[in-house]
């Protein structure tokens, strides 16, 4: 059925992009070849209990061994874009020059997509870094913004002329807050001092690089990519509505304000009694014009004046739940790119760089039947759709993700790829859902 999305939408166009995304930890591999050093992730999967059943990222899809094949997948889908990341630590040695054997493999993979005419959005960090710079302060330190930009410089000067747009980092919030405050992904750390002071190096980063890519490859966009997340009162009380309110400035505004206002909202640091070290200028570094921000959307929070509520504790009667646990929440999209757009006049066009779901998903007789994906697509699609018609400028839609992979603190378990991976043999099999996005891809105006 057609029925979902009103014939008008901007989404029925060719100018609105339609790709997959992936991330360089979650499907590469082959993590200690051709030079490439450990990561943080490599040190959080080999300690004992931090990732479900003790899966790592040695293996992964063996995506580094079947780029080849990857790309033909994402080609005979008929999509448009592909975003991937670079992993830091194949292109950086220890002493700060760039590992040609690291390089080479993004160059053959980069050219292999732009043969393909398959646009190529690349994130620059998405949360694999080099352990021996988590072993000098990580993020928590200031020099780290600046090896940052080293790397930044190096590989866009490398790199440049194969990339359509690159973005600076992939959720900086779960970065600086889920890695340095909650402790439950890489390096794991549990204090929110620690984690105030990642995101503004993170900001310090951000700002530091931009100029860089501009200038080693000024064809191409720059931007960043951002998770947000609206928060819902758990009741209607004022404390609750407050708490809210401090939640979405703490996750959303902490970044979009560093980023398009220059200045960070005081009530997020007030609430966590803790305050960056901000060096003058800072601010006016961080706050460079961007080409357009990602938006990657999964759910909603709900939060009452005692604490955020674990989504899996809702009290949700009847709510569609993915496999993670997470709320099936369409509306939420809508409602978060609506409220940027009025909060932040000034917003660039938006890209959504990640939306998808996780579910539980097996081969039979060949096919996988995930209609639950489907559903899921075209509900959060029709959700952009009111957001353009609202007067939100968004450009396009990355499904999260290309194929199933490694999920973090998850591990192998869940499953949020188009494709089904095999991981005894490897053997990639599009989803139902694959076929609807090609099918849907192929019918636009
Ligand atoms: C994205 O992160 C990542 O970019 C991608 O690599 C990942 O595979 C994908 O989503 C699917 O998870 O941490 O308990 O407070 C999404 C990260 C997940 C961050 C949910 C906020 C809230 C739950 N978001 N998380 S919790």
């Amino acid at each position: 059925s057609e029925s979902w999305l009103p014939a008008s939408s901007r989404l029925r166009s060719r100018d609105f992009l339609f790709g997959v995304a992936t991330a360089s930890f979650q499907i590469e591999g082959s993590t200690e070849v051709d030079g490439r050093l450990p990561s943080i992730w490599d040190t959080y999967c080999d300690t004992p209990g931090k990732v479900t059943n003790g899966d790592t990222g040695k293996v992964a899809c063996d995506h580094y061994n079947r780029w080849a094949e990857d790309v033909d997948l994402i080609e005979s889908l008929g999509l448009d874009a592909y975003r991937l990341s670079l992993a830091w630590p194949r292109l950086i040695t220890r002493d700060g020059k760039a590992n040609p054997k690291g390089f080479d493999f993004y160059k053959r993979l980069l050219d292999a997509l732009g043969e393909k005419g398959i646009k190529r959005f690349v994130t620059l960090y998405h949360w694999d870094l080099p352990q021996w710079i988590e072993d000098r302060g990580g993020w928590v330190s200031r020099e780290t913004a600046y090896r940052y930009a080293e790397y930044v410089d190096i590989a866009t000067r490398e790199l440049a002329g194969r990339v359509e747009a690159w973005a600076t980092f992939n959720e900086p919030w779960c970065t600086a807050w889920i890695g340095y405050a909650a402790g439950r992904q890489a390096p794991g750390h549990t204090d929110p001092v620690l984690a105030i002071a990642a995101g503004h190096h993170l900001m310090l980063g951000h700002g530091l690089a931009v100029p860089l890519i501009r200038r080693n490859d000024p064809g191409a966009k720059v931007g960043i990519v951002l998770n947000l997340q609206p928060a819902t009162a758990a009741t209607d009380t004022r404390e609750d509505r407050h708490a809210a309110k401090l939640a979405e400035v703490g996750q959303n505004d902490w970044f979009l304000g560093a980023l398009l206002k220059g200045e960070y909202d005081a009530r997020f640091f007030e609430l966590r009694g803790a305050v960056p070290a901000i060096v003058p200028g800072d601010l006016d570094t961080i706050q460079q014009p961007l080409d357009y921000l990602g938006v990657n959307y999964y759910f909603r929070a709900y939060v009452s004046a005692a604490g955020a509520h674990d989504y899996k504790d809702m009290p949700l009667d009847g709510v569609e739940r993915t496999q993670m646990g997470w709320e099936v929440y369409p509306e939420g999209l809508t409602y978060q790119l609506v409220t940027i757009k009025q909060d932040y006049p000034n917003l660039p066009p938006v890209y959504i760089t990640e939306n998808g779901m996780a579910s539980d998903d097996a081969v039979i007789d060949g096919e996988v039947e995930d209609d639950s994906r489907i559903r899921f697509f075209e509900r959060h699609l029709a959700a952009v759709s009111d957001a353009i018609d609202a007067g939100v400028e968004v450009s396009g839609y990355f499904a999260w993700s290309l194929m199933d992979n490694f999920e973090w603190s998850y591990g192998y378990e869940k499953r949020f790829g188009i494709c089904h991976v095999d991981y005894d043999t490897q053997v990639r099999t599009p989803k139902k859902s694959a076929y609807w996005l090609r099918d849907f891809v192929a019918r636009r105006s």
